[in-house]
């Protein structure tokens, strides 16, 4: 977790590089401040079943990100949000809009121990005040992304980590990731308006650890650790299939634990 690239070097040594504008992110140019607390209490969509709403717990804090667990799961299932993301909100939210919060999917008692559960879960919890949930910034009105530009992403398999990255490719909406570095395993196809993108910089902005370009020299970085090939040619990025024109993923290109694309936020 100590990682902490920087782009300088690199940038300096790749003058004609393409960086992807700050204006081409769903991203406040101000990376948001994260005023939780560990242990705080509030409503998150649950991400296996995004009509549900759940009561989650603050497990981790990096930068603008909140680690969440929901309660009455396990800890296999934790999951990363900005603290401006839609998805979250303070606790009294859903039943104000006439719902109700809903146990986890995978909840992990009786079912008809969930409201005593969820009675016992709030009784003395530390609730994140409404002032911790930053308004979530607007959607770019076109994908504005080329491919070649760089920028910041979330490693979905490993999604407590941002990485140098790269567009790979550019399908309507769609862009694909490419990881710098990396021989393609943790590429993926999202939204352009995805919340686990950023702009170059955006990890030391938001005082979050950036990871260093892997050793592959799979695309544009060619980093200069012991090991690596100087010279040695790109390999082709690995399964760049477009998505199918409804909107969904290919099996191949989705993350393996957690269905949820940020895409779906509102
Ligand atoms: N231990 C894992 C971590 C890989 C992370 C790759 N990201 C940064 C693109 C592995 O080596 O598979």
């Amino acid at each position: 977790s100590g990682s902490n690239y920087t782009w300088d070097e690199y940038l300096k040594e790749n003058e004609n590089v393409l960086i992807a504008p700050a204006s081409c992110f769903k991203q406040w140019p101000e990376p948001p401040i994260n005023e939780f607390s560990y242990g705080m209490k509030l409503e998150a969509a649950d991400p296996r079943n995004l009509t549900s709403m759940c009561v989650a717990t603050v497990v981790g804090i990096q930068g603008s990100r909140l680690r969440l667990r929901l309660d009455g799961s396990d800890n296999k299932n934790d999951f990363w949000r900005l603290v401006d993301s839609g998805d979250l909100h303070t606790i009294g939210y859903c039943e104000k809009q006439g719902g109700l919060l809903q146990p986890p999917l995978g909840f992990s008692r009786n079912p008809s121990s969930w409201p005593s559960f969820m009675q016992r879960t709030l009784n003395g919890a530390d609730i994140a005040p409404e002032s911790c949930f930053k308004k979530e910034p607007a959607s770019p009105k076109k994908n504005e992304f080329q491919v070649g530009m760089k920028l910041e992403a979330v490693d979905r398999k490993n999604p407590q980590l941002i990485c140098p990255a790269t567009i790979g490719s550019v399908n309507g909406d769609q862009i694909h990731v490419t990881f710098d570095g990396w021989r393609g395993a943790f590429d993926y196809w999202c939204r352009y308006d995805s919340r686990e993108i950023f702009p170059v910089h955006y990890c030391k902005l938001m005082n979050h650890p950036l990871q260093p370009p892997g050793q592959k020299g799979a695309v544009g970085i060619t980093p200069k650790f012991k090991g690596s090939k100087p010279g040695k040619e790109p390999s082709s990025p690995l399964a760049l299939s477009p998505p199918s024109s409804n909107g969904t993923f290919s099996s191949h290109s989705l993350p393996q634990k957690s269905p949820v694309s940020s895409n779906t936020a509102s």
